[in-house]
């Protein structure tokens, strides 16, 4: 596609520039600022898909073995315009792999992350540009992969997300696990590549990259927990790349690190034996409990940035803040046996899964205990992006609080792969980062493109988004404590749960209508791009380093190169004119006279 655009673009270009030069600028661009924005269209455009993989598996809970209309007789036209039970399996899977790995990790890391960390902090760009570059690229075999997997004989992976063998391994066990599966994990391994080339990067250029006088207690809480995110990254990722590679063995080499000895399925005998199921359990939990932090805590600095902005006073527990996100981030290496509660382990073991689990809720009730705080009283202006980060956290105490409920293994034993785990998911990943990120857009849009959203048409996407997603997912607390199972095609199978489909039809009309609300956000995200009024530097009369830079940044991003003489959270301090107090403004003792040199970071 991207050859399609550079020919009929080199036309307008001097001879001089022609292809190669497109290539180099918009392509494969070594230019943070670019390498951002390509994730954020990549990430956005997968949620398109993701989004409607979601609303195929909630017109199947509502209207079970009806046909869909339109687009029905056009993918299942053999069945007659129905889902297959083996479909919905891919449907599910697909959805969370999709929304997981390459919209909320990528949008986070990739996209924000890149864009804001050298704007943040002073510097000119990333430390390894070409590094980074092949972080963005390294994400298009794996775009591929998932791409075919639904081409192929068997259809993409079925075995859930989480893709417990032997029900991933053996072929026989579902429809998925031949190609599909295959070019699963080979998908996911180039992601792992590719996060972990972005992670190295994001480490290195925090550390080493700062701008003078820019230590890192003056980093703004963004950065911060990207730079955590980083670390987590750094560790848990090799844990789960490897256990891929182990499970592609097994597929393909006919290892058997997985699969025990003389195991039956669907009355075929399993390849190879010897292994254990549960270790791939213990791996996957390993890396993907750290994983549900690398996808909220950027959300939570981001939102910590947004509204110490929008309410004029300095975030409140800064230092407090960053301890709460590392404890959070240290807890989460030892907690992941609380997602195994239910394969028959220890008591023992698991009162210490269940206990270190429960403890994340402290460092948890600090943060949200220091976000009131900094709105507390504050001269809040109700915008955009400050109503989405007003909603993560709202969403992220329900989310947390459905996490209590869990972590305590007898409750757990009741609501263990039920609706209350899809709902706990939900808020934590929807209602929380989903709604951070787009906040982050309307917030950073202007820095990104010179230009702004639509203020209106955002509330209009906020509003709408924000009642119907409470419809979508609260309910599944209700569904989940009635003990209605996660991940079957036709749940209404069973007489105990016939009454629970009207409630289901609720849930995918207000579904649909989160879906269509996102139409009003691609419209004015689009039309601003083009259409929008151009903004100055500091639309938001923001703090931090970003904004002193032109909107949006050239290359190298800053005019001269910036000195930092405080922390990003100066609102309404007496000793400044305004009401905001920019990193870079220097103090007023030393106005007209020689500064004294800044604190070089430490
Ligand atoms: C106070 C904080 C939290 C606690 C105590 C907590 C606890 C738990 C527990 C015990 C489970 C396993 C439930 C089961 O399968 O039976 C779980 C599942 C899950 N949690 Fe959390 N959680 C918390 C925060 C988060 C956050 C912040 C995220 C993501 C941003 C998250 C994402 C998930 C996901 C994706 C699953 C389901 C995985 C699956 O089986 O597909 N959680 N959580
Ligand atoms: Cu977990």
């Amino acid at each position: 596609m991207s050859t399609t655009v550079a020919g009929s673009h080199a036309h307008s270009h001097a001879p001089s520039q022609g292809i190669g030069a497109f290539l180099r600028t918009y392509v494969f661009s070594l230019d943070h600022k670019v390498i951002g924005i390509q994730f954020l269209f990549s990430t956005l455009l997968w949620f398109v898909v993701g989004g409607l993989l979601a609303l195929a598996v909630r017109w199947q809970l509502a209207w079970p073995w009806s046909d869909m209309p339109i687009v029905g007789r056009m993918l299942f036209s053999a069945q007659g315009g129905q889902i297959s039970p083996e479909f919905y399996t891919m449907l599910f899977t697909m959805h969370a792999t999709v929304m997981i790995f390459f919209v909320i990790i990528p949008i986070l890391a990739g996209a924000f992350g890149n864009f804001l960390i050298p704007l943040m902090i002073g510097a000119d760009d990333m430390a390894f540009p070409t590094l980074n570059m092949l972080s963005y690229w390294f994400m298009w075999p794996a775009f591929v992969a998932m791409t075919m997997s639904f081409f192929v004989a068997g259809g993409a992976s079925a075995g859930g997300w989480t893709n417990y063998p032997p029900l991933s391994t053996v072929q026989s066990a579902s429809p998925g696990s031949h190609t599909g599966q295959t070019l699963w994990l080979i998908g996911l391994t180039f992601v792992g590549v590719s996060s972990m080339m972005g992670s190295v990067n994001y480490m290195t250029t925090i550390i080493q990259m700062r701008a003078p006088g820019m230590t890192m207690f003056r980093l703004p809480m963004t950065i911060w927990g990207m730079f955590i995110t980083a670390v987590l990254q750094a560790f848990a990722l090799p844990v789960l790349t490897a256990a891929g590679f182990m499970q592609l063995c097994d597929r393909l080499l006919g290892t058997g690190f997985f699969i025990p000895e003389g195991l039956y399925v669907n009355g075929a005998e399993a390849q190879a034996g010897g292994g254990q199921p549960l270790l791939w359990q213990h791996l996957f939990w390993f890396y993907s409990h750290p994983a549900v932090y690398i996808m909220i805590l950027p959300a939570m600095g981001i939102v910590s940035d947004i509204l110490t902005v929008f309410s004029r006073k300095p975030l409140f527990g800064y230092k407090p803040m960053i301890y709460s996100i590392s404890g959070i981030a240290g807890l989460g290496f030892i907690v992941w046996g609380h997602h195994m509660f239910m394969s028959g382990m220890n008591p023992a073991l698991g009162m210490t899964f269940m206990v270190s689990t429960m403890m994340i809720a402290l460092p948890s009730a600090i943060k949200t205990f220091n976000w009131l705080g900094t709105i507390w009283g504050g001269k809040i202006t109700y915008n955009t992006p400050m109503l989405f980060a007003l909603s993560f956290v709202s969403m992220f105490i329900i989310g947390g609080l459905s996490g209590i409920f869990m972590a305590a293994t007898p409750v757990d034993i009741f609501i263990h792969d039920t609706y209350f785990i899809v709902g706990h998911i939900h808020y934590v990943l929807f209602g929380g980062t989903a709604f951070a990120v787009f906040g982050a857009i309307y917030y950073w849009f202007p820095k990104m493109f010179g230009r702004m959203m639509n203020d209106s048409w955002g509330k209009a996407h906020f509003f709408f988004s924000f009642i119907f997603f409470n419809g979508t997912f609260f309910t599944m607390h209700i569904l989940g404590t009635g003990g209605f199972p996660r991940r079957y095609a036709d749940p209404y199978h069973f007489e105990t749960f016939k009454h629970l489909q009207s409630m289901n039809q609720f849930m995918t009309i207000c579904a649909l209508g989160m879906g269509a609300a996102q139409i009003i956000f691609a419209v004015n995200f689009f039309y601003s791009l083009f259409f929008g009024p151009r903004c100055g530097r500091n639309p938001w009369r923001a703090n931090s380093l970003e904004w002193s830079a032109p909107s949006p940044p050239g290359h190298g991003n800053f005019d001269s190169q910036p000195i930092v003489y405080r922390g990003p959270y100066e609102y309404n301090n007496p000793e400044a004119d305004d009401d905001y107090y920019p990193q870079t403004t220097p103090p007023p003792a030393t106005h007209g006279q020689s500064q004294p040199a800044p604190a070089l970071a430490h």
